[in-house]
Parts: structure tokens; sequence; C-alpha cells
């Protein structure tokens, strides 16, 4: 008995000594885990919400405010018509700061009127999201369900598609901006002051931005038409770039300015990691022009009614009556309105595959007018 009554006094001892350094411990410990920060939100629009000026972080009247358990600060705006920048700073300085994707670029916004907008800003991500809060309609009836049907391609109706243009997009490798080719614009296509020529973009540089696009909210990504093209078309004021991708020679390998065939299947397999479907967009209807009338001056369209087409022989006939069944033989020679040419000796053997180079598979029938028969 008289033993364990003699431990209780050094037990006690024992933790007067250990408590004044706990309860030091306990009262520094939060203030370094975890500082007292602010989040701003910075840019051209601050004078217009009550700061002295624009681009200040230390104007505590748009500091947002922290969510309560939550990774995210908010707080909900009053903006007036105009155009803006605008980012996050942290601690009233511009040591730490953010644009809306989380990279140190501005975001744009325009509004158009008084628009009432909810801020929130994710310490995680460092994202900024806008949201406007009043949208008119923003109460869905049913008569709007009834206009928001499905699309009649079931399986990609709740598909969120991201069209994408690779050479607008983002230049992953310099070393393709030329796509291979040497020379002035007209040779290469490139010239990103022009808004008709290539200006370096690439798949490349699309696969490096996939966490952007997929953070749009994005389920698919549709790319232009991303075949090699003739580079340039057109002469003088008219000459512009196969950028947009309408211009094929050769539908089995990826156009040189966007990158390699290598390049498309990483980019594919890569959205594909993150849970994205790649479209990938084919023109059939028409080529690069390649082929043209040997007759000279202008070449207006010339109906099948004024022109029919002939056989090899000189039989006139009607192409819808061949529909399905084997085409007639036909001679570029004789069988046209306009006997078809290549420009040169290379462009007789410049598209692939090989049989998109025989003359007598097109209309041969001059400029299209964009109505009746020749519309495409
Ligand atoms: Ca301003
Ligand atoms: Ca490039």
């Amino acid at each position: 008995m008289s033993a364990r009554r003699a431990r209780v006094p050094a037990v006690l001892a024992a933790l007067a000594l250990v408590a004044p350094l706990a309860l030091a411990s306990l009262t520094a410990l939060p203030a370094q885990a975890a500082p007292a920060r602010t989040v701003t939100l910075v840019g051209s629009l601050q004078s217009e919400l009550g700061c002295a000026s624009d681009w200040q972080p230390d104007c505590a009247t748009t500091d947002l405010v922290r969510d309560p358990g939550a990774s995210t600060w908010s707080r909900t705006v009053t903006v007036p018509a105009g155009t803006y920048e605008y980012k996050v700073t942290l601690d009233h300085a511009w040591d730490e700061s953010y644009g809306p994707d989380g990279s140190g670029t501005n975001g744009p916004l325009v509004v158009a009127g008084d628009t009432r907008l909810r801020v929130v800003y994710d310490e995680e991500t460092h994202r900024t999201t806008l949201t406007p809060q009043d949208l008119p309609g923003s109460k869905v009836t049913a008569a709007d369900r009834s206009l928001a049907r499905a699309s009649l391609r079931a399986g990609l109706t709740r598909e969120r598609f991201y069209f994408l243009m690779a050479d607008r997009f983002a230049n992953g490798s310099t070393a393709n901006d030329q796509g291979g080719l040497t020379g002035g614009r007209l040779e290469t296509g490139l010239d990103p002051s022009d808004k008709g020529f290539y200006h370096g973009g690439d798949l490349k540089g699309v696969t490096q931005r996939l966490d952007y696009i997929k953070g749009l909210g994005t389920t698919a990504i549709w790319l232009t038409p991303s075949f090699k093209n003739r580079p340039v078309q057109g002469s003088g004021a008219n000459a512009s770039a196969g950028y947009h991708g309408y211009w094929i020679t050769d539908f089995t390998q990826i156009d040189p300015h966007l990158g390699t065939n290598a390049d498309m299947k990483t980019l594919v397999d890569e959205a594909h990691r993150k849970g994205m479907k790649v479209f990938f967009d084919i023109i059939t209807n028409h080529t690069a022009d390649v082929i043209e009338p040997a007759e000279p001056g202008d070449h207006p369209y010339r109906s099948k009614a004024e022109f029919p087409y002939k056989m090899a022989d000189g039989t006139e006939f009607d192409d819808r009556d061949h529909l399905g069944k084997p085409f007639p033989e036909l001679d570029p020679k004789t069988s046209f309105p306009y006997t078809p040419t290549f420009r040169t000796p290379a462009d007789a053997e410049v598209k692939v595959p090989a049989w998109l180079n025989d003359p007598t598979l097109y209309h041969n029938r001059g400029e299209t007018t964009y109505v009746g028969e020749n519309a495409l």
C-alpha cells in the first residue's frame, strides 16, 4: 500500500514537467501549420467593384471568403458591362497568383450589363470559376425539358464535345511548324501573322493540354480534319494555307504541320486514358485542288442537262442510271464538260491512295455555285 502511494507524486511531477511543453506546442502549432491566408479577386474589374484602382492584390474589398469545411474560397460580385481580365492572388501580394485555369495566365471576362457572378477559387486545383447567378430561364420548366431532347445518335447524346483546330490550339513542337518544307509562306504555308496560314499548333500541343481540355467538362474532342493537306492553294491575294485541313492530298498520313501518325496515336491513347473520346474528322466529298480544266478562262458550272456525261465511245448517259452498278468506261478526253488536266506532272501522282489520282472519278463540270445539282 505504501509503495503505491509513494508512486503517485512521482507521476504528478512528471505530468507537471510535460504539461507546460504540451500547452506551448498546442498554441504554437496552428499558426505554423495553417497560416491565415487571404485570397483576392484581382483584375481590371477591381475599380468597378470598389477598389481604389485595378490590379490591386492588397484590396480587401475583393477578398474571397473561405467556405467552411471546403477547399474553396468564394464571393458574389456584381460586375458592370465591360471587357475585363482577372485572376486571384494569395496573401495580398503578387508572389502567388492564379488565372482561372490554375496557370498564371489571366482569364477573360466580357459582360453586356450588370452581372451578378459567383466567384469560386479552389486552393487544391488553383482554378477559379465564375458562375452567373441571374441567368433568365434558370428555372427549368416542363416546356424547356420537352425542347431538350436526346440526340438521334443515341451513343453520343451525352457527350460534351470540344471542337478543336489543332493548328490554332497549342504549339507543342516548333520543329514541325513548316511541315518539313522549306521556303517562304507560299511554300511552307507557315505565317502566324496571317489568319489564312498555318500558325504552328500541333497534336503534341493538344496532348500536352489534355488536362485543361478535360477541365472544361469535355468528354469528347472533335479534331478538325488532320490528314496531309496541299500546304498552299490559290495565288496572289487569294493564296492561303491548309491549316483547316480541308485540302487533303494523302488520306494515310497526318499533316506534317500537325505532327505524325505516331503523334495522333499518342493523343488518342492519352485522351482515352483520361476518359475522353477523340473524333477524327475526315473530308470525303472533295480533295485538294489538283485537277483543273484544260479549257482556258473561267469555268462556270456546266449542268448535266446541257452537257450529259459520255461513255468512252461517245454514248450519252445519266449517272443516276448507274447507282449501285458498275460505271461505264470513261475517257478523260471526251466524257466530261471540261477536260481534266493536272497542273504539274507531280500533281498527277500526289494523292494517296493512288486511285484518287484517276481524273474520271471527279465531276469535271467546273466551279460549283452551291445550288441545284452541284450543291455540296
Ligand atoms: Ca477597372
Ligand atoms: Ca508546331
